[in-house]
């Protein structure tokens, strides 16, 4: 992919690098405020983005918040700054975008929000919103796992990002879905960041404390539960049998996990919202009426049918 380094807008690039894909003048022109980094499942929607832009022949500045919402607030105004068209916004955390947002929008830059929710009491302040139901994906974990433990046991929680939609989302679809399993309890629960490192981290500290009572982990994503897959082997108990390791994101490594027995269940979460995003920003360009939430379908795989899907998966 041909990208260029924009040079001429100061300061706000020399600390936020925004990188552009190169396409003729008077193309459209989209800035893309992108969270981060942090998981194999992130990565995977970066790439559907840019190679939509590309397909498309949109001009795309791309800029990488790493996890931190002061920095998208700060590409937001460059954004605007450089008169885009349209924004798409992949949001960190849920609250504290009202004000940047309404800075969007007396600018007239329509706002696509991509995979996380946010928290406005203006609504008009977004135009639509495409993105995975979270609630949903940790209920269909929580009853996986009943099911696996025969309705009881002791589950550790690795969290997601403190304040993001899926993490918020995830821990309370899970808490109802066992909610009803009497002999289900969540012993411990921690941020573990989505990312490996954090989430290998908290799970060495919850063996510590816990050990031999942890019957599993439930991880808000499939980079955390491979982190916690390690801490699992190297404090001499066997992942996926003698701890069942449940997570959410469906990535190719959750599936070699699987397929190696580590890893039981990965409820999927489809990253690849490259198409959907810009099909959403042609409609409003030419005037159509877009819906406010567009919720992208998820099935679950398990050690089961790991090996039989994992050559068509696509991230
Ligand atoms: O599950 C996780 C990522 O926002 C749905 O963010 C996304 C989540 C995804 O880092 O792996």
């Amino acid at each position: 992919m041909k990208s260029v380094r924009l040079a001429a807008i100061g300061l706000l690039v020399a600390i936020f690098p925004i990188t552009t894909q190169a396409a003729p003048a008077n193309k459209l022109v989209v800035g893309f405020s992108q969270i981060g980094a942090e998981s194999a499942w992130r990565t995977a929607e970066t790439e559907s983005i840019l190679s939509e832009a590309k397909k498309r022949g949109v001009e795309l500045k791309t800029s990488d918040a790493q996890q931190k919402q002061e920095n998208q607030i700060k590409a937001l105004r460059s954004f605007v700054a450089q008169r885009v068209d349209v924004i798409i916004l992949a949001p960190v955390v849920e609250t504290g975008w009202q004000p940047v947002l309404r800075e969007v929008k007396r600018a007239n830059i329509p706002v696509v929000l991509v995979d996380r929710g946010i928290n406005v009491p203006d609504q008009s302040l977004y135009a639509t919103l495409i993105a995975s139901d979270f609630v949903q994906e940790g209920s269909m974990a929580a009853e996986w796992l009943a099911k696996k433990l025969n309705g009881k046991g002791n589950i550790v929680e690795l969290q997601g990002t403190t304040g993001a939609a899926p993490a918020i989302d995830r821990k309370k679809g899970f808490e109802e879905g066992i909610g009803k399993q009497s002999g289900l309890k969540v012993i411990k629960s921690q941020s573990g960041d989505f990312t490996r490192s954090k989430g290998k981290e908290v799970m060495e500290a919850f063996l510590k404390a816990e050990g031999k009572n942890i019957q599993a982990v439930y991880a808000h994503n499939d980079d955390m539960a491979l982190g916690a897959i390690q801490a699992i082997e190297e404090a001499g108990f066997k992942p996926g049998t003698d701890i069942i390791v449940v997570s959410i994101d469906g990535v190719k490594d959750a599936f070699h996990a699987m397929i190696a027995g580590k890893l039981n269940c990965s409820v999927e979460c489809n990253p690849l919202l490259g198409p959907a995003a810009f099909d959403a920003v042609a409609a409003m360009l030419a005037g159509k009426s877009v819906p406010k939430k567009t919720i992208v379908k998820d099935e679950l795989f398990d050690q089961t049918n790991a090996k039989n899907v994992i050559e068509s998966r696509k991230y």
